[in-house]
């Protein structure tokens, strides 16, 4: 296969689950396709006007036979939809131990945020034998994070956090595109995914351009956008302390809770007003247009490392 090029690598344990899906589905597509058009020809020729074939009993209907053609069928289907049912859950559930990379989509590059503060632009370093989990958001338009190689394909949207997950197999360098068209540039819009032996992911991690890590960034920001004057470590600040509130649920003014995930936390930065947590004025003011989304991402990371060990 690697020399088809029509055919992309099998370079992450979900390529080889998709592709099972897929080669079963064009082999039965294939067996009933041939099976009738075989069918077609030879009774098209038996029975043409010119033969003296046997026309007599002529079959007019039979139960076990329609019975047959519709139940097995069925199960068929329902097994393909039993199995591909079992693969879409496992492809929409990360692993809780994946390591977290952020992502930003915008017109016409990809910014890769490492949580220990390595970024980079449109290349993507990861480990192989270790799941990866890319949270993901867009500055401006709809774009599409694309691997072929590892079967894995997310619209990344603004307004919104998207999460996609993978674990490479292979050491190597894989083809990423933007899968959505965004505009004049779209097909401009690739990079490329570097798969690393671990150790080898750990040191480019640990090299040189480094700087602070997402956490120090948020912490940063944190203190710069003057957060800290109403989001005080005690009781009695203005706006509610952030300590140990991510993963919990909070109640909302006028009733309701929200589950606190990296989405919520996103929200009450750019739209404060959108969910009030009950008991405070909505006096928090929108960060829209002042902090971007690296920003926030890095905020969340903040924000996320206050709730770890809770
Ligand atoms: C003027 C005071 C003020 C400032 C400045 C402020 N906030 Fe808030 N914040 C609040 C108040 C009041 C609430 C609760 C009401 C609400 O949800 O809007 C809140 C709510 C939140 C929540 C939801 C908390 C929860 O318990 O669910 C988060 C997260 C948050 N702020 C983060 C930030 C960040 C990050 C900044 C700086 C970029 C910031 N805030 C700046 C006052 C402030
Ligand atoms: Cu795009």
């Amino acid at each position: 296969m690697e020399n088809f090029s029509f055919f992309p690598e099998q370079a992450s344990t979900m390529a080889t689950q998709i592709d099972a899906i897929y080669f079963v589905l064009v082999g039965l597509s294939v067996i009933f396709a041939v099976g009738i058009a075989v069918a077609v020809i030879v009774f098209g020729i038996r029975y043409r006007k010119s033969t003296s074939v046997d026309r007599s009993n002529p079959l007019h209907e039979s139960m076990k036979l329609e019975f047959a053609w519709s139940f097995i069928p069925f199960l068929m289907a329902m097994g393909i939809f039993t199995w591909s049912a079992f693969v879409y859950y496992n492809i929409n559930t990360p692993p809780t131990d994946a390591v977290e990379i952020y992502v930003v989509g915008k017109q016409w590059m990809w910014q890769i945020q490492h949580p220990l503060g390595k970024a980079e632009l449109n290349e993507l370093h990861v480990p192989i034998n270790q799941p990866v989990k890319l949270i993901m958001s867009s500055q401006d338009v709809i774009h599409s994070f694309f691997v072929p190689a590892f079967r894995v394909k997310q619209d990344v949207l603004p307004g919104r956090y998207t999460t996609l997950w993978f674990e490479a197999t292979k050491v190597g360098e894989y083809h990423l595109f933007c899968a959505e068209y965004c505009g004049t540039e779209h097909s401009k819009m690739t990079g490329k995914v570097i798969a690393m032996e671990p150790q080898d992911y750990q040191n480019w991690l640990s090299g040189g351009g480094g700087g602070e890590s997402m956490v120090e960034a948020g912490a940063r920001l944190f203190q710069d956008n003057g957060c800290a004057s109403c989001h005080i470590d005690g009781e009695g600040g203005r706006g509610p302390n952030l300590h140990g509130i991510f993963g919990t649920e909070v109640a909302l003014e006028g009733g309701g809770t929200a589950v606190v995930d990296e989405a919520y936390l996103r929200e009450s930065i750019y739209e404060p007003g959108a969910k009030v947590v009950a008991g405070y004025a909505p006096i928090m003011p929108s960060y829209q247009g002042s902090i971007s989304e690296g920003g926030v991402l890095q905020l969340v990371a903040y924000i996320k490392s206050l709730s770890e060990g809770q």
